[in-house]
């Protein structure tokens, strides 16, 4: 058992003898960034593993999401979730664009496709949907409304690495994905991001919006960021992704334990129900009700005495952080699901090398009321 503090996830590290040999590539070539061979390895290796048509890796999640809006040319209004890391709307703001928050599934945790069309207006151009914790969202409904109202949809896909959805990746939803390779994420690249997109022509866009709009040498055609992922990054990924089936394998042990050793506390509920074998293991979020004695905060406050750090993701919710707060879909009456989970929601520790008995500390604290 550890005597150190125990967070809601720690990082998983592949050996790092290994990654050295990486390093050495580095040293003796002296490409450092700018599209490299790591970087072009990575995008290989990620669109074979993840089988997709095309991955365009970035320096982070957040402006992958930027640079994502932007090459779709959205406009307007963009329908979006208030359950979410507050970089979900912050990316619709950067962009020049004006969230409309709408409430989710009590079950999913999700975009409620039932409450979206009521929310479309002439301005409306896009939805902007999470899969929370990795976990789908009603992807068929969305496609459906998309259609109907010719709207496009880019899913900010964060927590949803390597997740399927029927027979093909959850990933190859709507137009673009945006992926998270954070290092609180199951496959990290330290800082790292990638978007995921259909066809060539899309994945030329990206390539130039992610180094400043540039062409070639001389012509640059459009407005653009510096995106681009490093090489120290790129090496770290290929070294990683060789390692994360086995991190998952762990996580979904971790998994099991909390639902086999929690299931019959009352007032506490796992949701959303993780997809069996198809999930990441993420996240594990609980929530807390009536009948358990104390409150989701009161249970907390319990665990940082212990020095446990669970999290309340996603509390607060987006839409009550203050450059939100004023808009009118921000109001708690429209958002009465979010609001209530969000008050509801504690997210376990998880990570792959989380010991057995440190686990069963946290799961003594909680079932000792
Ligand atoms: N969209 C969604 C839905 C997202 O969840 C995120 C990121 C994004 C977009 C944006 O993607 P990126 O631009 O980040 O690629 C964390 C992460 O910083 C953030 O990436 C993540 N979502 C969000 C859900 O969680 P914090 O502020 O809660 O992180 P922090 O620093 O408190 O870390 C949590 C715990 O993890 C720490 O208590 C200890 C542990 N940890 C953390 C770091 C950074 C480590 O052990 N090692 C580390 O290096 O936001």
């Amino acid at each position: 058992m550890s005597e150190q503090p125990i967070f809601v996830t720690r990082p998983s590290l592949p050996p790092l003898e290994k990654f050295v040999t990486y390093l050495e590539k580095i040293w003796a070539n002296r490409i450092l960034t700018n599209g490299g061979p790591f970087h072009q390895q990575l995008e290989q290796a990620l669109t074979d593993y993840l089988g997709v048509e095309h991955v365009v890796l970035f320096n982070n999640g957040a402006t992958a999401l930027l640079a994502g809006l932007h090459a779709l040319e959205i406009t307007g209004e963009v329908i979006t979730t208030p359950y979410s890391f507050v970089a979900t709307a912050h990316s619709l703001v950067w962009t020049g664009l004006e969230p409309v928050f709408v409430d989710i599934d009590p079950s999913s945790l999700n975009l409620d496709p039932a409450r979206i069309e009521s929310a479309i207006t002439s301005r409306t151009t896009a939805i902007l949907p999470v899969h929370v914790y990795g976990n789908p969202c009603a992807v068929d409904e969305i496609e459906a409304i998309a259609k109907a109202h010719g709207l496009k949809v880019i899913y900010d896909a964060a927590h949803a690495f390597g997740i399927r959805y029927g027979d093909r990746s959850l990933l190859s939803w709507g137009e673009l994905s945006m992926l998270s390779f954070h290092a609180t994420k199951v496959f990290n690249t330290f800082e790292g991001g990638a978007v995921v997109c259909k066809d060539a022509e899309m994945k030329l866009k990206l390539d130039r919006v992610k180094n400043f709009g540039f062409e070639d040498e001389v012509t640059v055609g459009s407005v653009g960021v510096n995106g681009k992922m490093n090489e120290v990054q790129a090496a770290f990924g290929l070294l990683q992704l060789q390692y994360v089936d086995a991190a998952i394998c762990q996580r979904r042990k971790v998994d099991a334990r909390y639902r086999e050793r929690l299931r019959d506390v009352k007032g506490i509920r796992f949701t959303p129900e993780m997809n069996g074998d198809n999930a990441n293991y993420s996240y594990f979020p609980i929530l807390i009700d009536p009948p358990y004695p104390i409150s989701r905060d009161g249970l907390y406050a319990k665990l940082r005495e212990s020095d446990i750090h669970a999290r309340r993701y996603f509390y607060p919710l987006i839409s009550n952080f203050t450059p939100y707060r004023g808009l009118h879909s921000a109001r708690a009456e429209n958002l009465p699901i979010a609001t209530e989970i969000a008050s509801r929601v504690l997210c376990l520790p998880i990570y792959s090398d989380l010991e057995p008995d440190d686990q069963d500390r946290i799961i003594a604290l909680i079932r000792d009321r």
